[in-house]
């Protein structure tokens, strides 16, 4: 049985020390206990009655190991990234919090130790069961631990957790069809299942979602903030020089300098980077805590369209300001972008931050073209008028993080055979006992499951689960999205069947099963009826012109997209 533990102490020894990296997440581990020991006892009230089974976890840092390269840590204190520290520190701090059986390696040599791997000897076969039942990794730590473990790397890889920024798609993870069809690249090709693959951002439903957290403000704090709020304080998003190239940027800072005043946290050494704007104060690279401060005061918090995704706008909504950004047209896109390419991925990112666009919205966000400079000009009057209240989603609250790692660790699961479904027979067709197992919903295109469900173990359960069709060129993702719903990979193995067709309406000539990411799926021109013959494929991203997509959807809770209503 898993015990939440708030004590901090043995996690702070275990991540060590000797490097800026790690110094930058101890100390944020040290800030934020407080708030993660109190989210923990509500948790763990709200949890009374579950038993959780104490898992044996190794976490792997893949990225800050020597071996890798890490080119992060040198960068810390001179405005590198330091998303991707915020979230692994977090990620430790929950999974210590939960009170698990906790590993922690930041060097080859300290895998080899945990994984019972004698160094020095090349690749060789984990030959006993695995130590350990969850291994949370990066892309590096993975090809880190096939080369030391080779081939038996397979037999082990369904326990493996692999914490990805910006996410990978089922299309670019399946290694020979990546190959055949276009969509290799420096990372993907692992052929694991979408779902084990952990983002920061909810991306895409095909991969899970992981997160961080940000900080929460008690009642005095909130009080505070919006009293001292400065209504003409403006920071900019961008903590090192080449993040203010943006063309055009001198039109609207210069609309912006009109009404506000400017500040920025800019790294630089001796001197001010030629790229800052002598109006705009500089503050220097700051610590997390300052910033926060700085946060507290400012009404504006501004992006000029790079770095893209990160923690920075989460923890400015969160102290009370409205993050203006700008919106990207066309979207950027590996197809598109420099920092994308390669990525494996084909999702559209239509502005620089789409979470806080489509998640949060107006009045925290706002998200305007800013070659527009009536619009421009319009929109920074009305953010000097309006008043917000800090806002953080619940995903993003150290209980919202710690209940949907709860969730994944007690019950997903990637190594049982996926027996006994599908209970179909070699054209899969349903092999129950009703004529179909579907219901359809009263006054609409939807599917329930309707079936007798109890032989079936599936989580999230079949009872979340709503089938809607999508029209052509559109993926599952939008059309679960039109719905109300998010699209649930998971569920995909339920719904591939010829049933699924006719329930729908769908009156196919033919039924074909096949590799692609798109299927299953129904092509009105040729009234063919397609299955998916490598579960591996089950895609919820991906539209064809040609298909209209059969998606299995669900019902998600409010503030924790990760998890169905009947997920806990
Ligand atoms: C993102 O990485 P970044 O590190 O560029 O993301 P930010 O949103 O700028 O901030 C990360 C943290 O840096 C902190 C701040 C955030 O938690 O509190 N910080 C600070 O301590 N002092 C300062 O003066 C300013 C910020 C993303 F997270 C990565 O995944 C991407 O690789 C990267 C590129 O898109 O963008």
């Amino acid at each position: 049985q898993a015990v939440f533990q708030s004590d901090i102490g043995a996690l702070m020894e275990q991540v060590g020390t000797g490097k800026e990296s790690l110094s930058f997440m101890k100390r944020r581990i040290r800030r934020l206990a407080a708030q993660w020991a109190s989210a923990a006892r509500r948790l763990d009230d709200k949890l009374r009655n579950h038993w959780r089974e104490q898992k044996r976890i190794l976490v792997h840092v893949g990225f800050l190991t020597e071996e890798s390269g890490d080119v992060f840590s040198p960068k810390v204190l001179k405005g590198g990234p330091l998303g991707e520290m915020v979230q692994w520190a977090d990620i430790l701090t929950a999974l210590h919090v939960l009170g698990h059986n906790l590993k922690i390696s930041f060097s080859l040599k300290e895998l080899h130790g945990f994984l019972g791997v004698p160094p020095g000897r090349g690749s060789c076969p984990l030959t006993g069961p695995l130590p350990f039942d969850l291994i949370y990794t990066d892309y590096h730590g993975l090809q880190q631990m096939k080369q030391l473990m080779g081939l038996s790397l397979r037999k082990h890889k369904c326990h493996i957790r692999v914490i990805d920024t910006f996410g990978t798609e089922p299309a670019y993870n399946h290694e020979e069809y990546a190959t055949l069809h276009g969509y290799r690249t420096n990372w993907g090709y692992w052929n694991l299942h979408g779902q084990q693959y952990m983002t920061m951002f909810p991306h895409t439903p095909d991969n899970s979602f992981m997160g961080f957290v940000a900080e929460e403000l008690n009642e005095t704090e909130r009080l505070n903030i919006q009293k001292n709020k400065v209504k003409n304080m403006a920071v900019v998003y961008g903590k090192e020089a080449n993040m203010w190239k943006l063309q055009g940027k001198e039109k609207f800072l210069a609309i912006l300098h009109r009404h506000m005043e400017i500040h920025g946290t800019v790294y630089y050494e001796t001197q001010r980077p030629p790229e800052v704007p002598a109006f705009v104060k500089n503050h220097g690279l700051l610590p997390q805590q300052e910033l926060q401060q700085l946060l507290r005061k400012a009404k504006l918090f501004i992006g000029f369209g790079f770095p893209y995704e990160g923690p920075a706008p989460l923890e400015a909504i969160a102290n009370g300001c409205i993050f203006l950004q700008p919106k990207f047209n066309p979207p950027h896109s590996s197809l598109n972008h420099e920092f994308f390419r390669g990525k494996p991925t084909s999702r559209e990112v239509s502005s620089q931050h789409p979470y806080a666009e489509q998640y949060i919205g107006r009045p925290h966000v706002i998200t305007i073209d800013f070659n527009n400079s009536e619009e421009f000009d319009a929109t920074i009057r009305e953010i000097m008028r309006i008043n917000v209240e800090p806002f953080l989603p619940y995903e993003y609250t150290c209980e919202g993080m710690l209940e949907r790692l709860h969730a994944y660790i007690q019950n997903q699961d990637f190594c049982s055979p996926e027996a006994p479904f599908p209970p179909v027979n070699s054209s899969q067709t349903w092999l129950g006992s009703a004529p179909s197992p579907f219901n359809l919903l009263p006054n609409s295109r939807i599917l329930t499951w309707a079936s007798n469900t109890s032989s079936f173990s599936s989580w999230p359960p079949l009872t979340a689960l709503r089938v809607v069709a999508s029209l052509e060129s559109e993926s599952c993702v939008k059309a679960c999205q039109t719905a109300g719903l998010i699209c649930e990979p998971a569920l995909y193995r339920f719904i591939n069947i010829r049933e699924t067709f006719s329930a729908l309406d769908f009156q196919c000539e033919g039924v074909e099963s096949e590799k692609n990411h798109l299927f299953p799926a129904f092509s009105a021109e040729h009234a063919e009826c397609s299955l998916q013959q490598d579960p591996l494929l089950f895609s919820c991203a991906g539209s064809s012109a040609k298909y209209r997509r059969l998606c299995p959807c669900r019902d998600f809770r409010n503030g924790q997209v990760a998890l169905c209503k009947d997920c806990l």
